[in-house]
């Protein structure tokens, strides 16, 4: 941790940046994934760096699909495995579905080290990218998959993703669940339910929701009913309220 006092008023925001750097330092995290923090956190800014409505309403409906899914997968980018490891094991434990590394920049290593991170943080099932699976419609590195986890997946939970694979992932009939400050981005316009919140508060929201229901208790009339883009929406008047208030 840096010199930041607790006192500090943005000291949160400041802790989550000694993450993301660690995450660089210790070779899990893009150093790009800086500069992608840096736009989630003025998006945070312009929402308050609070939750609001249309984010846990997004909550209610991501935890209902993931709880009906069949084959439901975590995949996990350098970025979420620097800021939220925990909250991605014990999502991975409720859920009893795989945590898979699926990364857009290749460095050499990065992949093995963030699946060590995971076990390192208590993660029991961890999936690794192979060759012998890809997604179709996809030229990143990101379309290799593993044939056991988003290959074969119903639905898909991407926090923090860059839009090229979600769109495969939807062209390919599956589900995508994202958390992405930005209500702008291509990700969160093609997910099936977009969480405009940042995943460091987020992820233990849906953890919560997803204890508090269970198989019997759960209706998928929650999903039928949800509508993407007024969430989308209802998030960028928040933010022009916000701007011109
Ligand atoms: O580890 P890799 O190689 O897979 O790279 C991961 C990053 C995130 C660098 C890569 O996917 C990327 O470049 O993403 P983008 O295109 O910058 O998109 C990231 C999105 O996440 C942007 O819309 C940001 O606003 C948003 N974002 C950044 N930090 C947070 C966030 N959303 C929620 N919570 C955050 N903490």
């Amino acid at each position: 941790m840096s010199d930041v006092p607790k006192t500090h008023p943005r000291y949160l925001s400041l802790s989550l940046r000694d993450q993301i750097v660690k995450g660089v330092e210790i070779g899990i995290t893009s150093v790009h994934g800086l500069i992608a923090h840096g736009r989630g956190e003025a998006f945070d800014y312009l929402i308050g760096e609070k939750t609001h409505a249309f984010a846990t309403h997004a909550i209610q409906a991501a935890s209902v699909m993931l709880k009906l899914a069949i084959n439901p997968v975590i995949s996990v980018n350098g970025n979420v495995a620097a800021l939220v490891p925990d909250g991605l094991v014990e999502l991975s434990e409720l859920l009893k579905a795989p945590l898979e590394v699926n990364i857009f920049h290749t460095e050499d290593g990065r992949e093995q080290r963030i699946y060590e991170h995971l076990l390192d943080n208590g993660a029991l099932d961890v999936l690794m990218p192979t060759k012998n699976a890809e997604l179709d419609y996809i030229d990143s590195n990101r379309r290799y998959v593993n044939p056991n986890g988003i290959l074969k997946a119903d639905v898909v939970f991407v926090p923090l993703e860059d839009g090229d694979r979600c769109e495969a992932l939807r062209k390919m009939g599956k589900q995508v669940i994202t958390i992405d400050l930005n209500p702008l981005s291509r990700t969160a316009k093609q997910a099936s339910i977009t969480i405009v919140d940042n995943v460091v508060r987020a992820l233990p929201i849906l953890c919560r929701e997803l204890r508090s229901i269970t198989s019997e208790s759960v209706h998928g009339d929650v999903i039928t009913e949800y509508d993407n883009e007024k969430v989308l929406q209802d998030a960028l008047h928040h933010i022009s309220r916000g701007a011109n208030g």
